[in-house]
């Protein structure tokens, strides 16, 4: 990641990093569901497959010392903002040796240290959350802000109100970053959702920019206004991407689902629309790659990905006795 001067064109450099952390996520993810369908996690996965450029367009311009919170759909969170892909396959597999010591899973990537409060398995739970890491980033007055990511369902939670209500009110450096994937768990979002979501930020007066989520650097570009915005202490920014998750709402679907809930013709138009061929597209006819270094990138990230594969897969199992020491954590 690199830090933000905003200006309208990512650098070279900065596409370079967009393009290779959004394939970390990509292979990541289809590692993980091919090991879904072995049989081979304890739990449920939900992929980010399709949205990669919304966490990736944003995160390119923080820094460890802001916070992100994720959702239930949270690896391409957690990977954007630098987490370590060894540590989460180990946490999703429930190793000792994961990010959480395997206590959290899919739904609880977490690491402090990298300002990745946390994917939530409670819809809607990491707006709240957000405001108060970016209540603390200003009375810390470092200059950090916080991101929240959340789907269009969270945007029907209560708590969605109360976050624009409170960081509007206390100018919060914050950025509402709304995935707009187009259904909600397997319901269109127009059949659960009345209006438009921006107008719900607008209300509020906070300033609002509607992109393209799979064109990484319209992302970037709006990204960029609103975290000088948060950093400048102007207050919160509302930003609403629409894209489209290419896998289903969760892996297992398949499994429960007796009746599809959309059309293979849907998907595949989104699919003439992925973010990462379209990043790498525009790196081979600007120059910025040519075929032989988009391969040597291509490599690198199997190989990580294989690294952290058997990472996972060796590592021991989690301590149950964990449970219990961290649940007296503060009781002494
Ligand atoms: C408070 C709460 N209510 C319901 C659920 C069940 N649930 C899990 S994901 C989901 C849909 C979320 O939709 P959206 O916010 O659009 O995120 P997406 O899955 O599309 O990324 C629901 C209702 C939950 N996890 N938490
Ligand atoms: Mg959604």
């Amino acid at each position: 990641m690199t830090s933000a001067t905003v200006k309208d064109t990512p650098t070279a450099e900065q596409l370079l990093d967009m393009y290779e952390r959004m394939l970390l996520i990509r292979r990541v993810e289809k590692q993980l569901s091919e090991d879904f369908k072995a049989g081979q996690l304890p739990g449920a996965v939900h992929l980010y497959v399709g949205q990669e450029a919304v966490a990736v367009g944003m995160c390119e311009h923080l820094g460890n010392a802001d916070w992100i919170t994720g959702t239930h759909r949270g690896h391409g969170h957690y990977l954007a903002k630098g987490g370590d892909p060894k540590s989460m396959l180990a946490e999703i597999y429930g190793r000792a040796n994961g990010i959480c010591k395997g206590m959290g899973g899919s739904m609880h990537v977490a690491d402090f240290s990298k300002g990745i409060v946390g994917a939530n398995g409670i819809v809607g739970g990491g707006l709240a959350i957000t405001a108060g890491a970016a209540l603390a980033a200003k009375l810390d007055g470092k200059g950090q802000i916080a991101v929240c990511f959340f789907g269009d369902g969270a945007a029907n939670q209560g708590v969605f109100m109360e976050t624009l209500n409170v960081s509007t009110l206390w100018n919060l450096p914050m950025i509402f970053m709304c995935e707009h994937n187009t259904y909600s768990e397997f319901s269109p979002t127009d059949t659960v959702t009345a209006g438009e979501l921006p107008d719900r930020a607008r209300a509020f007066g906070i300033p609002v920019t509607v992109v393209d989520g799979n064109d990484v650097t319209e992302v970037w570009k709006a990204a960029g206004a609103a975290v000088d915005r948060a950093r400048s202490g102007d207050g919160p920014s509302f930003i609403e991407a629409r894209t489209y998750r290419i896998h289903g709402h969760i892996e297992a679907e398949v499994h429960f689902l007796s009746s599809t809930y959309r059309e293979e013709e849907e998907i595949e138009q989104w699919r003439q629309r992925d973010p990462i061929d379209r990043l790498g597209a525009q790196l081979l006819s600007s120059g910025v790659a040519d075929e032989a270094a988009m391969a040597e990138i291509d490599a690198r990230i199997q190989e990580q990905v294989a690294e952290a594969e058997g990472f996972a897969q060796t590592g021991e199992p989690a301590d149950e006795n964990l449970v219990f020491d961290l649940m007296s954590v503060g009781q002494q």
